[in-house]
């Protein structure tokens, strides 16, 4: 099939919105991007390009794009916006077959985008679009992002009904809960029609869940100066409108998202999770390697079970240290060579097997001693408090991060 030129293909990868082509500007290049996202907007699409070329030719003229990215709409929204190009030349139309969802839509469409500032309204008209005025206007005073907003003076939400407008600041009180850094930073972090500086989220790795694209923008962005504009959020003259009930969790899901962000990343270095993984791992290859080593000593070579033991026991241990001084420690081990280093870390190792021994017989007998508890229960509790122990001990003596001598 061939791509009519004037169909935008919709940008793959990493949701990241590049920096501007430096300084010089490219004959593409304009003032300003809006992002129009569609799904089944074929009633409205004509009447919202009108409208908004009108505004944007009389304030910038020549000096912005329109760009509606539509998911592939059954009723063809995308085909309807696309015969429109012929008449509104700053009219860009991508057409997503791959990727579904609000957010990841704004995203791609800023991504096509050669604007200075990056705008988002809904192709619905629910939001009055001449805003778009005042919200550019406080951009150019300095704002990195212009929000319109319905909690501020002169903003409203017609009339909605008492369910959902209870939903919306319900779901705005829990935001303040999760995430008051982000949420309490404008009355409505709801709002889906708000302009960004391009330079204040360029190179940001966006990752958003659902519908609320200015969550993550604030969330993830560098925004320094916030300006508010109010409106009046119009009812929807023609198609419906998307929101379900699972829009209510994908936004729940975002807070925690980025919520979470970059806590996972310093737990598992902290507690050096990766690593303990490995020991445990190890450590399991050692149990098979000493039932194995028992149980070849006492069939083959017919050695006593004292002695057995013991033998298997060291077998366990030797091969625990290769794995643990090649894999689990290897970045330390690496940074103390010689043979000599490696000996004495293997006698440490030993030792503190040793210990490990004798602690998981304290504490098996503790167990079950004083709580009574069965033997075939105290002993596996004792196993993972000792490999902690191990753990531990050997990252401090064995495989002491100090002792790594930097030339
Ligand atoms: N590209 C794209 N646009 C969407 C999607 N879901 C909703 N939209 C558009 O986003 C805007 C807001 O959606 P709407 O359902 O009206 O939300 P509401 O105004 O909060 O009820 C409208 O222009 C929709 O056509 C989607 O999955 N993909
Ligand atoms: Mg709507």
């Amino acid at each position: 099939m061939i791509v009519p030129p004037s169909l935008l293909p919709p940008p793959s990868g990493e949701l990241k919105i590049p920096h501007a082509s430096e300084s010089v500007r490219t004959p593409k290049s304009v003032y300003f991007s809006l992002v129009v996202p569609t799904y089944n907007e074929g009633q409205n699409v004509e009447q919202v390009v009108r409208i908004l070329s009108g505004l944007l030719d009389h304030t910038l003229p020549n000096d912005y794009e329109l760009i509606i990215v539509d998911d592939d709409s059954p009723d063809r929204t995308w085909e309807i916006a696309q015969h429109l190009t012929a008449d509104y030349p700053n009219l860009r139309v991508m057409r997503r077959q791959e990727e579904r969802g609000l957010s990841t839509a704004v995203i791609r469409g800023w991504q096509a985008a050669h604007g200075e500032v990056l705008g988002v309204i809904d192709g619905d008209l629910q939001h009055p679009p001449e805003v778009l005025l005042k919200l550019l206007q406080a951009v150019k005073n300095g704002a990195d992002l212009a929000v319109a907003s319905r909690h501020i003076e002169g903003g409203g939400t017609s009339d909605w009904g008492f369910i959902r407008r209870i939903l919306s600041r319900g779901a705005q009180l829990i935001g303040l809960v999760i995430l008051p850094s982000v949420v309490g930073r404008v009355s409505d972090p709801m709002s889906g029609y708000f302009m960004v500086r391009r330079s204040a989220i360029a190179d940001c790795l966006l990752s958003p869940v659902g519908y609320k694209i200015l969550l993550e923008v604030l969330g993830r962005g560098q925004i320094d100066r916030v300006t508010e504009v109010g409106y009046v959020f119009q009812e929807r003259q023609e198609g419906e409108s998307k929101v379900t009930w699972r829009q209510y969790i994908e936004y729940l899901m975002h807070l925690g998202k980025l919520r979470s962000r970059g806590r996972i990343t310093r737990l598992r270095e902290k507690f050096q999770l990766g690593r303990f993984l490995r020991f445990g791992l190890v450590g399991f290859s050692g149990f098979c390697v000493d039932m194995v080593a028992f149980y070849l000593l006492r069939s083959q070579f017919d050695l006593g079970i004292a002695r057995s033991t013991m033998l298997s026991a060291e077998v366990a241990v030797i091969n625990n240290f290769l794995w643990n001084d090649l894999w689990t420690f290897g970045d330390i081990s690496r940074g103390q060579p010689g043979k000599r280093q490696r000996f004495k870390r293997f006698l440490k190792f030993n030792l503190i097997c040793l210990m490990g021994i004798i602690l998981q017989a304290l504490i098996v007998s503790l167990l079950h001693d004083a709580f009574n508890l069965s033997e075939f229960i105290a002993k596996p509790i004792a196993i993972v408090i000792v490999t902690f122990w191990n753990f531990w001990i050997n990252l401090k003596l064995s495989w002491r991060v100090t002792d790594v001598r930097r030339k």
